[in-house]
């Protein structure tokens, strides 16, 4: 695999949509596509500094609500540093990158959950320019069985206690930008686990 051909993926899809599983899968894949494992990032997180910010975004802090333009600031302060430091360095040495959420997911949540479109695009601009990945694989759930998920594995974080309107504006906004953007596959992420890994392993042949 020549320097320049690196590539970076992403996994995007609701709380429950099953992520950890898609990313196994696709960065098994990766490997036996390229020879190479890929570098593995998670999103707010990934580095030092941004995993912190990851604990700020996810936990409640009594008597002091994360507004909802601090939870958008601090999720890109935490992007940029993984782009800066990680993402772009690895994929200048040629290495591939996996990514569980990019952008998108602030798209999602923070400009359609949220209704904060402005700011998301605004900032989104400032800090990424025209980088972005080369495929996302947008697992897509009925937010309240994604939910359902999410909760048998435990106590639900901060954004996962959000309103089913909320995750309903995110998953909309997720189709749409799917709907716009030939680089976004849609998998139907509702289905049993087998059939999902069945559909992203036949878009991934297709696509790469
Ligand atoms: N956020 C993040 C923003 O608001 N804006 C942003 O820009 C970014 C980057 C991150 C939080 O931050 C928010 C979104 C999130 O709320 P997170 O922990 O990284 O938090 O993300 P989550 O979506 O919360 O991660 P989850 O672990 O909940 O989702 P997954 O990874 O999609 O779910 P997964 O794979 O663990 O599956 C959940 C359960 O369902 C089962 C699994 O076995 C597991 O038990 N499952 C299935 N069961 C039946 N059939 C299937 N097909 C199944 N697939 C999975």
């Amino acid at each position: 695999m020549s320097q320049n051909s690196a590539r970076f993926i992403v996994i995007e899809g609701l709380e429950g949509a099953g992520k950890s599983s898609a990313v196994s899968l696709v960065r098994d894949f990766i490997e036996k596509y390229t020879g190479h494992a890929p570098l593995c990032t998670r999103e707010p997180g990934g580095t030092p500094l941004a995993e912190k910010i990851r604990t700020l975004v996810k936990t409640t802090e009594p008597g002091d609500p994360l507004c909802d333009e601090a939870e958008c600031l601090l999720i890109y302060a935490a992007r940029a540093q993984l782009v800066a430091n990680v993402i772009k360095p690895a994929l200048a040495r040629g290495q591939w990158v996996l990514g569980d959420r990019h952008n998108l997911s602030s798209l999602a949540y923070q400009g359609g959950g949220r209704g904060l479109m402005s700011l998301v695009e605004t900032v989104s601009r400032a800090t990424l320019g025209d980088f972005k990945p080369d495929l996302t694989l947008y697992l897509d759930i009925e937010p309240a069985l994604g939910l359902r998920r999410a909760a048998r594995r435990g106590e639900l974080d901060r954004i996962e206690q959000q309103e089913l309107a909320f995750f309903e504006r995110a998953r909309a906004t997720y189709l749409a930008k799917a709907q716009e953007d030939d680089s976004i596959v849609v998998i139907d992420a509702g289905q049993d686990m087998a059939e999902v890994h069945k559909d992203i392993l036949a878009m991934l042949q297709q696509r790469l």
